[in-house]
């Protein structure tokens, strides 16, 4: 079999993201070949647009392995473009805005979570050293494997206050690990992803910060297997969603949305929206510090670039929506907080 023209996918195994536009293509079964981000066949092939993994290699115009692609979210969009079948992004235009505010909220505010806990947790922290210097290079010597550990860890930890944990905001971010598992329980009782019958973006979004949140680091995963142990098997699941079967009425109708999915975009109201509209509001003024109210507490981080793109992709996405569509999405927001991102 000639696997030449495979796309290729590079990352590592221990990257959220990664793993979710590994599932990702896995999902839309399409051919490709996994390489290790610094190996030698990464290095055969063009580099990444941005010094972050993973990215993915994929033809150009003349069949060629010679465009590299960087942002998760932008990969998805590209690829739903490229391969029309089982796309990840909804045809319905309300509906797939919905999918992005949740794919927005895996890939921005579960990440919160996820470094919060690996990096202000000592045991998180321990067991994350323990084996992420090996997950390039798994033949790498323990000394060297300790010298490296040490220096990523405390790269990582210099960099908590970029994503918002400090004394005052880490009782607000853990409360929403919390009752994110508490809503997924109740939803993924009667439907099997956030959006019906088939995963959305916004699946995969979650699913890769769970990859770590629930499986990998010790404090989130007790915390998930006390409120939902579902959600072990549902990440596992996720991992590999090729065999699953779908079909176009498999998403959920937006006008009967159920009371589970409304809660989640009161979780996303609660704690996602507010931040990105007060750090992009922080950036606009050139203000050093965001500060703001999340959860009824104080929240001071250092602005972070990327989240107010994140923040305009929302508002584009949506200004683009017809009349109709547009009324559709705010009539499943109202009362979330989620409206705030296009009032
Ligand atoms: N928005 C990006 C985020 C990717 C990202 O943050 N990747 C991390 C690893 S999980 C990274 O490469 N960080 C750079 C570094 O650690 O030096 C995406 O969706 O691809």
């Amino acid at each position: 079999m000639n696997t030449e023209h495979d796309l290729r996918l590079v990352g590592v195994g221990a990257s959220p993201y990664t793993r979710k536009l590994r599932a990702a293509l896995r999902f839309r079964r399409l051919p490709f070949r996994f390489v290790v981000a610094g190996s030698n066949e990464a290095a055969a092939l063009p580099d990444r647009p941005l010094p972050l993994v993973p990215y993915l290699v994929v033809p150009d115009e003349n069949g060629q392995l010679s465009r590299a692609m960087s942002d998760t979210t932008p990969i998805l969009s590209e690829l739903d473009t490229l391969y029309r079948d089982r796309p990840l992004r909804p045809r319905d235009p309300a509906l797939r805005f919905l999918d992005l505010l949740i794919e927005d909220y895996g890939d921005e505010w579960l990440s919160k979570c996820m470094f919060h806990y690996r990096w202000s947790r000592s045991l998180d922290t321990e067991r994350a050293s323990a084996y992420l210097p090996y997950a390039r290079l798994t033949q790498m010597p323990r000394s060297q494997a300790k010298v490296a550990a040490q220096v990523f860890a405390e790269r990582q930890i210099s960099r908590i206050g970029v994503v918002g944990s400090n004394d005052t905001t880490a009782p607000v971010i853990e409360a929403s690990w919390r009752r994110f598992l508490e809503i997924f329980e109740k939803h993924i009782q009667t439907s099997p992803y956030f959006l019906g019958n088939r995963p959305g973006a916004g699946d995969l979004a979650c699913y890769g910060q769970m990859t770590m949140l629930v499986i990998t680091d010790p404090t989130p995963a007790e915390v998930a297997f006390k409120v939902s142990p579902r959600a072990y098997a549902w990440t596992e699941k996720c991992e590999d969603l090729s065999g699953l079967d779908v079909v176009e009425s498999d998403w959920v109708e937006l006008d009967e949305l159920p009371e589970t999915l409304s809660a989640l975009f009161s979780e996303i109201g609660r704690v996602h929206v507010p931040f990105l509209i007060a750090n992009a509001a922080a950036i606009e003024q050139g203000s050093s510090t965001v500060l703001c109210e999340i959860d009824g507490q104080l929240w001071r981080q250092d602005p972070f670039v990327y989240q107010a793109k994140c923040l305009r992709w929302l508002r584009q996405e949506f200004d683009i929506l017809t009349a109709n569509d547009k009324a559709r999405v705010a009539k499943c927001l109202q009362g979330t907080g989620c409206e705030a991102i296009f009032e």
